[in-house]
């Protein structure tokens, strides 16, 4: 079996092409708009999202054609929510996956108009492709997706974010902006690929989802450490903004040992999650390192 990182590579590659695929093809009309979409999404950003879908489809034994449609439909959410973030109404930021953001290489309307799109995207691809064969499953992944990304989810992680700035918050009130913000959309790559195969029962499936609650929250406590420590050329996107933007991290009220700490228990509780899944869950294990040992 390949180690980690030829497998994660070997993913990130194939990745690249499903997308390439499945987004609008740039000479279609209106090309502005699709060469954006595809500056947006293509040639760039980790694919934790995606990973993780992946090998909750291998702990499944999933038909990789579903979980290639799932992980999309994650991606596509995430790409969208990273033009978003980045406009000039958010965090403004001019930098992103190594390249001018969105609405700086196009312009504002357009960027806007490539988050509308590439949500929409991602729920078409959902509804159009088959993904389990009992389609009452196939629709509560359609609501899964949806409520990780909307109000009650990342959507909403990301309105608290920005009603917080300049405030002192308490670690609970952090953890909470984080489980929705960033946390959800993980949390739903996780049990998306996992119920592109065969079914779990319940108790895994809720094991599963502890996993990923817990991957989740660490990806963005190691996100805040990074942001404090690590510099721009490195992330790919403009280092040290939480400070700038007087907003309350994990490295700020906590301290950056304790966050490290902290980052290392849910690390711990991640993997104890997995106990009872054998072999299968190898690759799941291995993100979980690489979320909270990633160096970008
Ligand atoms: C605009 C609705 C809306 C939501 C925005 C995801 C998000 C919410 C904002 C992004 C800003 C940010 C720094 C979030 C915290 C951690 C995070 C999600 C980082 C970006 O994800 P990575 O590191 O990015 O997986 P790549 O580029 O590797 O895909």
């Amino acid at each position: 079996m390949p180690d980690f990182q030829t497998w994660a590579n070997a993913q990130q590659r194939r990745f690249e092409d499903v997308l390439r695929r499945l987004l609008p093809q740039p000479d279609m009309a209106p090309q502005r708009l699709h060469a954006a979409m595809r500056y947006a999404v293509l040639d760039g950003g980790k694919r934790v999202r995606p990973l993780l879908a992946f090998a909750a489809g291998e702990l499944v034994n999933a038909d990789i054609a579903r979980v290639n449609i799932a992980a999309a439909a994650v991606e596509l959410i995430h790409a969208y929510s990273l033009v978003h973030d980045d406009m000039p109404c958010m965090d403004n930021d001019v930098l992103r996956r190594g390249k001018p953001t969105c609405h700086v290489e196009y312009d504002e309307a357009t960027a806007l108009l490539v988050g509308d799109s590439l949500q929409c995207l991602a729920f078409q691809l959902m509804a159009e492709h088959r993904l389990n064969d009992d389609p009452a499953c196939q629709l509560a992944m359609i609501k899964l997706l949806a409520t990780a990304s909307g109000s009650r989810g990342m959507a909403g992680g990301q309105a608290i974010d920005l009603a917080s700035v300049g405030k002192q918050l308490t670690v609970p009130e952090l953890e909470f902006m984080h489980i929705h913000k960033t946390g959800a959309l993980i949390r739903a790559a996780v049990l998306l690929g996992a119920h592109c195969g065969n079914a779990l029962d319940q108790a895994q499936l809720d094991r599963l989802d502890h996993f990923g609650k817990c991957v989740g929250l660490a990806f963005q406590v190691v996100d805040d450490v990074l942001d404090s420590e690590a510099d721009t050329a490195t992330l790919g996107k403009t280092a040290g903004k939480d400070a700038e933007h007087d907003k309350p991290t994990y490295v700020t009220l906590l301290g950056v040992q304790a966050a490290r700490k902290m980052a290392a228990e849910l690390h711990r509780e991640a993997l104890d999650a997995l106990s009872g899944f054998g072999e299968g869950a190898r690759r799941l294990r291995e993100l979980a390192d690489f979320i909270v040992l990633r160096k970008f």
